[in-house]
């Protein structure tokens, strides 16, 4: 009995927060606007890869991030040394950013800057491989990050993050001479999960790689363009996030 009533509970919130996130990826969609949700474990280098996107990245196309910590702006901080505007999010206690949250970052968007603007939103979410896949925030597309160092065997032990990624990013490549990993191997364990997804080894140390996580982010932007203006627009927009 009580088991049924938390799994009810539990569709609920997500029933609600994709009804959110639904909503901020229409304001998104209004405004030409890209998003990308970055996830991964604490330390597998998103911040390090923003870092080292951001310089070429921002001369191309006009950025914000939004940056997601339990607390503390240590990384919103290394951000804004990149002349971008960095949405500072604490979730507190929560693992994740919700839709909700992130629809608090958006009206901060509204509020100090002009949306229409920009042309990608950048979110950092909160290090954790479970809760970022189930809440999805308005993202157009999701970045898992898997650094070398964290064994050949996490996507096997945490589907849901790999089955979600939309492009799987392999980080912190430079350090392969180092260790006793073997990165076909976690291709291999990918694919197991994820047949679709782009699967990029990087280093943003090196620069290894990085070429071509630009490229996929161009296409994640081209495609949209294409297409996105033309799909929202409607009534979602009719009241703010
Ligand atoms: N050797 C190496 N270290 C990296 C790389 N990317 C990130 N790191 C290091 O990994 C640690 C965590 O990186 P950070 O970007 O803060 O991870 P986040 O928690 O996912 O944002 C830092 O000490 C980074 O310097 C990389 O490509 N190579
Ligand atoms: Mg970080």
């Amino acid at each position: 009995m009580h088991q049924t009533f938390d799994a009810a509970l539990g569709i609920n919130l997500l029933h609600v927060n994709q009804e959110g996130a639904d909503h901020n990826r229409a304001h998104f969609d209004a405004w030409g606007i890209t998003c990308l949700n970055l996830m991964s474990s604490p330390g597998s280098g998103k911040t390090a890869l923003l870092e080292r996107s951001l310089p070429t990245l921002r001369q191309e196309f006009r950025i914000a991030i939004i940056e997601g910590d339990m607390t503390t702006e240590l990384d919103a901080d290394r951000l804004r040394q990149h002349d971008v505007p960095v949405i500072a999010i604490n979730t507190g206690r929560s693992c994740h950013l919700d839709s909700k949250m992130v629809a608090g970052g958006i009206h901060r968007l509204e509020r100090d800057y002009n949306p229409v603007e920009f042309d990608l939103v950048l979110v950092e979410n909160v290090g954790n491989l479970v809760c970022p896949a189930e809440f999805e925030v308005g993202e157009h597309a999701k970045v898992a990050l898997l650094s070398v160092t964290e064994g050949e065997d996490k996507p096997l032990k945490y589907p849901v993050m790999f089955q979600e990624a939309d492009c799987l990013l392999i980080t912190k490549l430079d350090l392969v001479p180092y260790l006793d990993v073997d990165v076909d191997r976690i291709i291999a364990n990918v694919r197991q999960m994820n047949a679709r997804a782009t699967i990029i080894p990087v280093s943003a140390k090196t620069g290894e790689g990085i070429e071509a996580w630009h490229d996929w982010v161009r296409s994640q932007h081209s495609a949209k363009s294409v297409t996105g203006r033309s799909q929202s627009n409607g009534a979602a927009l009719a009241e703010s996030p």
